[in-house]
């Protein structure tokens, strides 16, 4: 980046201190990863320049015809990866892919019944100040008390009750396996169509590792940052027949130009989900997320549902003196980055929470395996077990920035 160093040191430094931090912190935030460089390249390239507003063949610019490439390549491999009939890959974010369902199957005031955000569900699945709760009547269904899973049998009464027009399956912090064809049935059974988003698991149905919606649900919206490990953005996959509206709430609907250079990564990105080496990573995240997990009620955790299927968990620190938005903070300061998290049935605010999320996909694309996850766990119950004990905060800093070393990332851009 020599010449960015020389024009714009400010924003020079501040990338170079990013690439310093994701190098020295053990990433365990489930939404996040680290990209390949190749994902880097097509992203940083100078697709950036092209306006392409419309869809391949039908723009409604000139000179698209390398953009035209990139994106029927983002399409064709997204549509043969997931078996989708069709396939938008130009919603900027999730969010988005999700307003552009709305928008395109609903009036306002409609009814949407979706997870309840204190359970685990997205903002975009109705929360209050979102385009989805201020616009649609949101009748949330939550998780069994007991066991803290999705009653399939309690969302269909529900449903019964409510008459949803849609319903919306998928999650921010479920750490289990969702049955998108009992979704199916729930939402015959009222008349719904029914939307999942798979912002989180997207990699996981990609590797083969959880169930695939795409055969079960009319919508299926998600991000390709999270689990897909690519760029920022967001695709939705719908049956042919809706192909024409999804289209066309996105562009012109809801946004104006695709972000080409994205839409060149998210080709890249669905390429590299195709490859055996991706399922073998997605094995590896549950395989770890279940290590760290195991670790963790082996030293005195309740693990929210008693463990995960998935690339996720969340810890109940209501009986261990610690907030979660305090564990989360102490953690920081030992360069393990988690985030706070309502548990179900949380007796705190969003803002304090009980619980922490915690996600292995991106120590996982480091090359961390089991061992890595038992000391992990065994790191941060150090930190929790004293918080205001700077020294000990200290030494697991030192143990963090040793585990780190051994795992490099992004070597040749240092
Ligand atoms: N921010 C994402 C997450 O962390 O789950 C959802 O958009």
């Amino acid at each position: 980046m020599s010449k960015l160093k020389r024009v714009d040191p400010q924003i020079y430094k501040a990338i170079l201190d990013e690439i310093r931090r994701e190098d020295e912190n053990l990433e365990l935030i489930a939404s996040e990863n680290f990209v390949s460089e190749e994902v880097l390249e097509a992203q940083g390239s100078i697709m950036t320049n092209k306006y392409a507003e419309g869809y391949p063949g039908a723009r409604w610019y000139n000179g698209c015809h390398n953009v035209d490439i990139v994106e029927t390549l983002a399409v064709e491999r997204a549509k043969k990866l997931f078996g989708a009939e069709h396939v938008n890959v130009q919603p900027h974010s999730g969010t988005q892919a999700n307003m552009a369902v709305y928008f395109a199957m609903l009036n306002l005031g409609d009814t949407v019944m979706s997870m309840d955000l204190s359970c685990g569900g997205h903002l975009s699945h109705g929360h209050p100040h979102s385009f989805s709760g201020k616009f649609y009547k949101i009748v949330p269904y939550g998780l069994n008390r007991k066991t803290e899973t999705l009653d399939y049998d309690e969302i269909l009464e529900l449903a019964k009750k409510a008459r949803p027009k849609m319903i919306l399956a998928g999650a921010s912090a479920y750490p289990r396996a969702i049955d998108f064809k009992k979704f199916r049935r729930i939402a015959d059974a009222v008349g719904a169509f029914l939307l999942v988003d798979i912002a989180h698991i997207a990699g996981l149905v990609a590797g083969g590792v959880h169930q695939n919606p795409v055969e079960y649900a009319e919508f299926v919206s998600s991000t390709t940052h999270k689990t897909m490990r690519g760029p920022r953005g967001g695709f939705i996959m719908c049956r042919k027949e809706f192909a024409k509206k999804i289209d066309m709430e996105i562009f012109p609907g809801i946004q104006g130009g695709p972000l080409m250079h994205i839409i060149a990564a998210k080709a890249v990105c669905f390429k590299e989900a195709s490859t055996p080496a991706f399922k073998a990573y997605q094995r590896q995240i549950i395989k770890n997320a279940r290590a760290l997990s195991e670790e963790f009620e082996k030293l005195g955790y309740r693990i929210i549902s008693g463990g995960t299927d998935t690339h996720l968990f969340l810890v109940d620190l209501s009986k261990k003196n610690i907030t979660g938005k305090d564990a989360s903070r102490t953690l920081d300061r030992a360069n393990i980055t988690v985030n706070k998290n309502l548990i179900p049935f949380d007796a705190q605010s969003p803002f304090v929470t009980s619980g922490i999320r915690i996600g292995t996909p991106a120590v996982t694309t480091r090359g961390m395996k089991e061992p890595e996850m038992r000391r992990i766990a065994h790191l941060i119950d150090r930190v929790l077990k004293s918080p205001n004990d700077e020294k000990a905060v200290k030494g697991v800093r030192a143990d963090v920035s040793a585990i780190a070393k051994a795992f490099p990332l992004y070597k040749s851009l240092k």
